[in-house]
C-alpha cells in the first residue's frame, strides 16, 4: 500500500487536497504536521492499527465529497480545502493497519 502526493510542494495558504482512492479497499487521507525532527512514516503506531490523529490539520475522508466521511470507495475521489503555513506535513491514511503498511508521505509547504 502506499500514498503518492502530487505535487510533494505547493504554495502556503490554501491548499486543496483532491484524492483519488486507486485501490481496491477504503482509504482515507489526513493532514497532520510534521514535528521539526521527525520523517513521513515514523509515527508510533497504536494497538488498533492507527496514529494519532491529534494536531490533524484537516482530512478527505468522504467518497465523492468534502472532508470528513467514512472512508473513500475504491474507485472514487474525495477532497478537502485546509490552510497551510510553510513547514512539513504528512499525509497518510489512517486506517487500521494502512500506516504500517506504507500509506504516507511528505508534503512540503513554502512561504
Ligand atoms: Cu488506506
Amino acid at each position: 500500500m502506499r500514498l503518492v502526493a502530487h505535487p510533494t510542494t505547493v504554495p502556503a495558504g490554501k491548499v486543496t487536497l483532491r484524492v483519488v482512492n486507486a485501490g481496491s479497499l477504503t482509504h482515507e487521507v489526513i493532514v497532520l504536521p510534521l514535528p521539526a525532527t521527525g520523517n513521513a512514516g515514523e509515527r508510533a503506531v497504536g494497538a488498533d492499527g492507527r496514529v494519532s490523529e491529534a494536531g490533524s490539520l484537516g482530512e478527505a475522508s468522504r467518497t465523492c465529497g468534502s472532508g470528513a466521511g467514512d472512508g473513500i470507495a475504491p474507485g472514487a475521489a474525495a477532497w478537502t480545502t485546509v490552510t497551510l503555513r510553510p513547514g512539513r506535513y504528512e499525509l497518510l491514511c489512517n486506517v487500521p493497519g494502512h500506516y504500517a503498511a506504507g500509506m504516507y508521505a511528505e508534503l512540503d509547504v513554502t512561504g
